[in-house]
């Protein structure tokens, strides 16, 4: 396990230790904590600023194959601060607010939509507002049973901004999504998962166990035909079929042409000449 020591740099990534995140590299894996327990790990703009730095240096990190994000403590993330990021930015020149909400978005959809790398969000607790701009943004999440979520917004009176509503939308159903953005009502993880909100809901007991489980997958398959995979996902879905078709043909041919282990090649010779993994069931060897 690695540890980033205090205030040293870690490595010619950037890795060092920051005041609201708490990055671990383990059997790579990097395990990515929103930590200010003591504020339920509501975003401020110190923490947005210290998660561009750690997304970054994480995509840089050859070692690491999965990105997880959790929250410290009994809460996955009570959403924007009130405080910090609303009341004392709206004190600010316009500048300086709209630079200190930029870096919520910087890295709560714009960097999370385009990682790099495959993005696991273990929601281990609370979840409100803000906080489901990261979690659509990961590509997978799974979720604790009893983990409490809400469209807080509409109870202290703001509408959900910041992409949450967008985000809302690309994965509820539009009576789901108009329920509880209405209602603020909360509901938890199995419901969430029932919505596809979240991939899965599992007893919090069972939770790191199911999420290493699944990192554990995407750290078998091909990373350079993952990253194609993900990214596509994201962009499919506003094209005409021409449009798709020609796109995803061509990202084929992109994997194809920057896939340092040929993966392609690797996948129809261990299956059709070597006999030895059948791809309806399983991976590819990938150091064959
Ligand atoms: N913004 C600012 N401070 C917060 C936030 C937040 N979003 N969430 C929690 N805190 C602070 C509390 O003010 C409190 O601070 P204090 O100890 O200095 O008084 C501390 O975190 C602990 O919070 P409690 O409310 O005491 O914790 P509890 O476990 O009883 O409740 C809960 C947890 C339900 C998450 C509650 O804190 C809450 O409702 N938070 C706000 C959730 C929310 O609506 N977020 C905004 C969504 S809208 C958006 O993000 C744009
Ligand atoms: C929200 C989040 C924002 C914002 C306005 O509802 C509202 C959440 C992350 O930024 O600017």
């Amino acid at each position: 396990m690695t540890e980033t020591a205090a205030g040293q740099p870690k490595s010619k990534s950037g890795l060092r230790d920051w005041s609201c995140v708490k990055v671990e590299i383990a059997d790579g894996i990097a395990w990515v904590t929103m930590n200010r327990p003591d504020k339920r790990n509501c975003m401020n703009p110190t923490m947005n600023d210290e998660m561009i730095e750690v997304l970054d240096a994480i995509e840089l990190e050859d070692s690491v194959g999965v990105l997880v994000l959790t929250g410290a403590g009994d809460s996955w993330s009570a959403g924007m601060d009130l405080k910090e990021f609303f009341r004392d930015l709206d004190k600010l020149p316009y500048a300086q607010q709209m630079r200190g909400r930029r870096s919520a978005w910087q890295w709560q959809w714009r960097m999370l939509m385009n990682y790099a790398k495959p993005t696991i969000a273990m929601v281990n607790g609370w979840c409100f507002g803000g906080a489901f701009t990261p979690l659509v943004a990961c590509d997978l999440a799974i979720a604790a049973e009893d983990a409490q979520f809400g469209l807080s917004e509409i109870n202290w009176g703001i509408i959900p901004g910041g992409n949450v509503t967008r985000a809302v939308v690309a994965t509820m159903n539009l009576r789901d999504a108009m329920y509880y953005v209405t209602t603020g009502e909360t509901f938890d993880g199995r419901k969430a998962a029932q919505m596809g909100l979240v991939n899965e809901a599992v007893p919090l007991d069972k939770l790191k166990e199911r999420t290493t489980a699944l990192a554990k997958t995407l750290l078998g398959k091909n990373p350079t035909v993952l990253r194609a995979a993900k990214t596509a996902v994201r962009h499919v879905q506003g094209m005409a079929w021409e449009l798709s078709d020609d796109y995803l043909m061509a990202k084929n041919h992109q994997s194809r042409l920057l896939d340092p282990e040929q993966g392609r090649s690797q996948g129809m010779k261990q299956f059709l000449d070597e006999k030895t993994f059948k791809p309806g069931l399983a991976a590819y060897q990938r150091d064959a």
